[in-house]
């Protein structure tokens, strides 16, 4: 079972595609109709799905496809095509490395941080978690509670602090320490997009300022379950800073992997990691052949 979850993302997306493909004796236009309707209805963007038939039916005319086994196969090889970023979909092994993590609140931001950090000390790194949400009430005790759990040290001011204080105090432990891997929790949401603009600017600033020396990453966190909201954030968010990857959460409650196809089509953004549950395990490296070998799974 790919990933180790037992049901599948894309749930009735695969029993759909197979009904359509598997129950007929040869391929015509209608079968390829109805691929198109089924993948434009499973949170697969219109642009992302033209893509894809298009390419399915040059395809089978090129590579003179005669069965419908053949058609499955193809599909799989388009998708992996479309969502494969290469080297991309690792996040970095540099250190020191210096990891933001951004998006709105409820994605599984630090949850996410906790899950990689369990990784990252796994592998033998060192690892500090930075508290820079400082604006939602409890969100420092939150990671406190995670670091906790793995044994990690967590830099963390009062509610209402200045989140770039805390990047700031956070680097210069982590310099002083060593420390491989830095992971900052940031604002889901602030009043305006021009607050959390100003702020992750600022955040950006200390970085470059304090910690040259230091590997990026900034890890957008998606809940897979908020579909096509989820590629608006992408959208959003991408104008307000860099984005190294996504953090796609909650897949196990959810059929809706179809996302990740439109993202890494539209926005070619690779996808690094996939959430599939609330315990620190629960976190895979995302792999563009296994994830479309799970549309027909
Ligand atoms: N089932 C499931 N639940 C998840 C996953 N990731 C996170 N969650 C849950 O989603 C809820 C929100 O997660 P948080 O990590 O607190 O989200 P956040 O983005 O930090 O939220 P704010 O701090 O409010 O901005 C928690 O109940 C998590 O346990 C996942 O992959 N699967
Ligand atoms: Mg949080």
């Amino acid at each position: 079972m790919a990933f180790g979850v037992k049901k599948s993302f894309f749930g009735r997306l695969q029993e759909r595609i197979e009904d359509v493909i598997l129950m007929r004796p040869e391929i015509d236009e209608d079968m390829l109709d109805e691929l198109e309707e089924i993948l434009i209805t499973s949170d697969i963007g219109m642009d992302t799905t033209m893509k894809i038939t298009g390419k399915l039916r040059e395809d089978i005319k090129h590579l003179k496809i005669r069965d419908p086994e053949g058609v499955k196969d193809q599909i799989k090889k388009i998708i992996r095509e479309l969502i494969d970023k290469g080297e991309k979909h690792k996040l970095t092994e540099e250190t020191p490395l210096i990891i933001l993590m951004i998006g709105v609140n409820g994605g599984g931001k630090t949850t996410s941080i906790a899950k990689i950090a369990y990784k990252c000390k796994n592998k033998g790194k060192t690892v500090l978690l930075a508290a820079a949400d400082t604006f939602r009430a409890a969100a420092g005790e939150q990671l406190e509670v995670w670091g906790n759990r793995i044994g990690v040290n967590v830099i963390k001011h009062q509610e209402g602090a200045d989140p770039s204080a805390v990047i700031f105090d956070a680097i210069q432990s982590a310099k002083v320490k060593k420390i491989d891997v830095l992971i900052c929790d940031t604002a889901g949401r602030l009043q305006t997009k021009k607050n959390l603009m100003a702020e992750l600017e600022k955040m950006n600033k200390i970085i470059d300022r304090e910690y040259p020396e230091a590997y990026r990453e900034t890890l957008l966190v998606l809940d897979a379950a908020t579909g096509k909201n989820a590629v608006s954030q992408v959208r959003e968010f991408g104008e307000i800073t860099d984005i190294s990857g996504i953090v796609l959460t909650k897949l196990d409650g959810t059929a809706k992997g179809g996302i990740v196809i439109t993202i890494s089509d539209e926005f070619q953004m690779p996808v690094k990691f996939i959430g599939v549950g609330e315990g620190l395990d629960d976190l895979k490296e995302f792999e563009p052949s296994e994830f479309a070998e799970a549309i027909f799974e």
